[in-house]
């Protein structure tokens, strides 16, 4: 049973304007039927917003008018007020095929609902558009109209305005395969001046989903958490008893590393993926994208995490012994102060390749027999590099509308690169490295004190992503 308390609203439309995407997009629900075969939608379908199991605005998809300038002419002649026209309507056209649609859209008007008229921005007004607006403006229901623009021409879109100002309350362009959560947001709260009477729902509805966009991004930051305290600490270690076995077991060993701490990072993006309600995506990026590039990849190394100077300044903040080390880092020695390696000492590139920097080790054990141990990554550069991804996968998937068809899509800002760890002021980042050494060190106690201030930090960066 639906709550009748719950603002509905029809979604009205010719074929293939883009009504099922509108209503994909504003309930985040991705399992809505989209097709490129105009009357895909022939029965009404009801789809709700909900935020914690409760259905907060209900939106009926509906398949459109189907034969609008003689249901004109029909509400022309018989909207005397006297009689429910809507009613009398259904009732004498039920049985005929030629008005299927339209009695089917009209249903929900019958209990109160209001419209959301689509009408795809880019293509000329046609006379049956206007017959249609018409209709809506006779039954006098709450109305607005959306204009949906379905590509980069937004040459026609005045005139649609100019056409929607004569019979409609408010106008909105809303487009359906890029608007964000901001704009979903917009869009409801139009929706409260078209009746006044659904304010304070339409208004509880808004707040709702602010509060449920907020629990995503501390969902986000327990799964970032998460997947950082596995990486820091992964190690791998395997038993052999014959020695001729330690070179196989060596290669074995480090390409399962690697292999895991990807498998990791794997499960963390699909975490967020469910959490933002991506049912259907299967993430592949394309080339230019910098996740589609392997974690361990050179360009992923050099294109995110932090600079080396920024590296050893938040690395400063870590304790005696560092600051004799920093004057040489600064003075081009670099990393090997935090990294024993003679990689790390080395040319950059080096440096930044984190497959080098996890240790391996063949120790002899007492009773007989070898044990070869890989990792932890001893990379100070390894968790800025895991979050930077992070970030943007999060990005990448907490801004995607949920109508878009194609499952490839590259990130619009990409161009340059550049992570957002290193767009940290200094402290954040010390911030960061006592954290990432905490996870090492496996200091409980104070990991937890520095969990409230590092959850915040990264709250804050995933908020400035859904810019
Ligand atoms: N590029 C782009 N394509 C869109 C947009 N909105 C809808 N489309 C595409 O237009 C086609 C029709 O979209 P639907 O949402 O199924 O349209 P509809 O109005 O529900 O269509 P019917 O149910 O057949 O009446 C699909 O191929 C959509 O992917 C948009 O804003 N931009
Ligand atoms: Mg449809």
């Amino acid at each position: 049973m639906t709550d009748i308390a719950t603002p509905t609203f029809a979604i009205v439309g010719h074929p293939n304007e883009g009504k099922s995407s509108v209503v994909s997009t504003l309930t985040e629900n991705d399992r809505i039927r989209i097709s490129s075969t105009p009357g895909e939608t022939i029965r009404n379908e009801r789809i709700s917003l909900t935020v914690d199991g409760k259905a907060v605005v209900q939106f009926v998809d509906t398949p459109g008018f189907q034969n609008p300038s003689q249901t004109l002419r029909w509400f022309q002649q018989n909207s005397t007020g006297e009689t429910n026209a809507i009613q009398e309507f259904i009732r004498q056209f039920a049985s005929n095929p030629e008005f299927d649609h339209d009695c089917e859209l009209l249903k929900p008007l019958l209990e109160g609902a209001g419209v959301l008229f689509v009408a795809d921005g880019t293509r000329p007004i046609a006379q049956s558009d206007l017959a249609e607006m018409e209709i809506l403006r006779l039954i006098g229901c709450p109305r607005m109209a959306v204009i949906n623009v379905k590509s980069e021409n937004q040459d026609r879109v005045a005139e649609w305005k100019t056409a929607f100002r004569k019979s409609f309350n408010a106008i909105r362009i809303f487009d359906a395969c890029k608007a964000d959560f901001q704009n979903r947001i917009e869009l409801l709260e139009a929706l409260k001046s078209i009746e006044q009477d659904w304010t304070p729902q339409l208004q509880q509805s808004i707040d709702a989903l602010l509060k449920d966009r907020d629990r995503k991004r501390s969902r986000t930051v327990e799964i970032l958490f998460e997947a950082l305290e596995k990486s820091i600490v992964f190690s791998k270690s395997r038993l052999l008893s014959n020695e001729s076995d330690i070179d196989r077991v060596k290669a074995d060993l480090e390409r399962d590393f690697s292999k895991d701490l990807k498998s990791i990072e794997q499960h963390s993006w699909e975490s967020m993926l469910r959490l933002f309600g991506h049912t259907r995506l299967t993430v592949s990026l394309p080339d230019q994208s910098i996740l589609s590039e392997d974690l361990f990849s050179e360009q992923t190394w050099q294109a995110l995490g932090l600079t080396r100077k920024q590296l050893a300044i938040a690395a400063a903040g870590l304790g005696a012994g560092i600051g004799a080390g920093l004057d040489l880092a600064f003075g081009g020695i670099a990393f090997g102060v935090f990294t024993a390696t003679a990689a790390a000492a080395g040319a950059g590139a080096a440096f930044f390749k984190g497959r080098e920097l996890a240790r391996l080790k063949v120790k002899r054990i007492p009773l007989g027999g070898y044990k070869v141990s890989v990792g932890p990554n001893q990379n100070e550069q390894f968790p800025y590099v895991l979050l930077d991804r992070a970030f943007l996968y999060y990005q990448h998937i907490s801004t995607r509308a949920h109508a878009r068809q194609e499952t490839h899509q590259s990130l619009a800002d990409e161009s340059d690169k550049s992570g957002v760890c290193s767009q940290w002021r200094n402290e954040q980042r010390s911030l960061c490295a006592k954290v990432f050494r905490a996870i090492k060190d496996r200091k409980r106690e104070s990991l937890e004190s520095l969990r409230g201030p590092f959850s915040e930090l990264l709250k804050e960066s995933l908020i400035e992503l859904e810019l």
